[in-house]
This record gives C-alpha cells, structure tokens and sequence, in this order.
C-alpha cells in the first residue's frame, strides 16, 4: 500500500498554490487593497496564468469579470509600485506597459497600438554558466512614473512571464492585471514605441520560448516592442 506523506500534500498544496495575481498598486508608499485601482482579473480565484498571447485576454485578462477599477492619482516622477497576492513565485522576467486611456480611463479598452513599456526586469546572463532571475520571489514591482509621461489617465499593464515551462510553444505563463491611474504634473514626451496587445508577441521570441535549465541559455533577450529602446523613460 502506498501511503501519502503530509509532506507530499503540502508539497502539492503549496505547488498548486504557486501562481499568482497582481490585484494591488503602491502608491504613496501605500498599498491599495486588492482590485480597487486594479481591474479584477478572470483569475482572482485560481491564479491561473495566460498562456496564449494572441487572446483578447492577453491584455488584461477580464473577459468574464467585467471589471470596473477606480482611478487612482499619481505624480509624474514618483515611484509607483504593482504588487501580487503573495510573491513572484516562478523564475522569470517582467514588463510594466502604460497605455494612456486619452480621457477616461474607465472606459478605456486599449484597443491598437497605443501600449509603451516603461519598465522591465530581464534575467542575467553570463555566457552560459548560469542565469539568474531578479523577479524570481519578490512580492512585487516599483518603478518612477517618467517625469515627462503627459498628464491624463493610463492603463498600467504589468505582466510577469514564468518561465519555468517555456521549452515548449505556449508553455510560457503570463501574470498579468491593468491598474488605472491619473497622472497628474506629467510633462510634454510622447511615449513609444507603441505597441497592440496582444499583438506584441508571437510566442516564439527567444526571451519566451526559452528552456531555461538546460543548456543554460547563453544570453537573454528581453521581450518586448523594441531592443534599442527597451524601456521607455522620457
Ligand atoms: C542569444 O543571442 C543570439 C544571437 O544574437 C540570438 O540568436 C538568441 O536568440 C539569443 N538567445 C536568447 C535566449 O535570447
Ligand atoms: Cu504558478
């Protein structure tokens, strides 16, 4: 007879319980709680990631919660922060895109290429001995809204790529949510590249279908719209 360890059941339990959401923003140096200024996700419940990055849900994943978040006011030039449910469990990479709502953020689709990035965090390579990822078990992200992002109301797409099963297409896990914020004191910059999502990945860059164990991979490209201009900062 094959017994089952308690070990192996919480081993099981807290692998289930691996994934993750982002329902919450820090601004102010607060943390607000969770899908206020973050529009509920389909997954609030089972943490399940994106897997395809041509679905319409590869946005902002709220296809059956239709979710209304209230804006919340942050300045050009302060930090924001984007935080999950637990921590960034999967070794991985992460984008933050903006996407401004040009009015109302609260009904904004962000529909075409109206989508930047203005903050990543990529794996460190060193020519094949070993890759590290820095996301890899934070609670979550904190970047500076660019000082010269206009005035107006924005969409603040993070996105976690886990890619612990990334061997295969499709096998890499996308965390994903869209917070609404009014950016207030911006400048006069004008964002891009500008990007459609989906429509800014196939599925098949080398930063996404990757095997990250073996061989260890040499180096890292990050993805996202542009490699010369990875991040837009103004
Ligand atoms: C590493 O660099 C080579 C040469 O530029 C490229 O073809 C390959 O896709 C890169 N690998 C990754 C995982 O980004
Ligand atoms: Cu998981």
């Amino acid at each position: 007879m094959k017994t089952i360890s308690i070990a192996s059941v919480l081993a099981l339990a807290s692998a289930a319980a691996a994934h993750y959401t982002f329902p919450s923003l820090v601004v102010d140096g607060t943390t607000t709680p969770a899908w206020v200024n973050v529009r509920k996700t389909n997954n609030y419940n089972t943490q399940a990631p994106v897997t395809d990055v041509t679905s319409p849900d590869f946005r902002c994943y709220d296809s059956e919660t239709d979710p209304t978040a209230e804006t919340i006011t942050v300045a050009a030039g302060s930090q924001l922060g984007i935080m999950s449910d637990g921590t960034i469990y999967h070794p991985g990479v992460v984008n933050v895109y903006m996407a401004n709502a040009d009015g109302d953020a609260d009904s904004f689709a962000g529909d075409g290429p109206v989508w930047f990035k203005v903050y990543q965090i990529s794996a460190v390579t060193d020519g094949g001995s070993s890759i590290s990822f820095p996301a890899e078990g934070v609670p979550g992200v904190s970047f500076t809204v660019p000082e010269a992002l206009p005035t107006g109301q924005y969409l603040v797409r993070m996105e976690a790529i886990a890619l612990h099963v990334a061997s295969t297409f499709g096998g890499a896990q996308f965390y994903l949510s869209c917070g609404q914020v009014a950016v207030t004191g911006g400048g006069s910059g004008t964002p891009g590249p500008l990007v459609s999502i989906p429509g800014v990945y196939t599925g098949y860059e080398p930063g996404i279908l990757i095997n990250i164990n073996y061989p260890i991979p040499a180096n890292y490209t990050q993805p996202g719209p542009d490699f010369l201009q990875p991040v837009w900062s103004g």
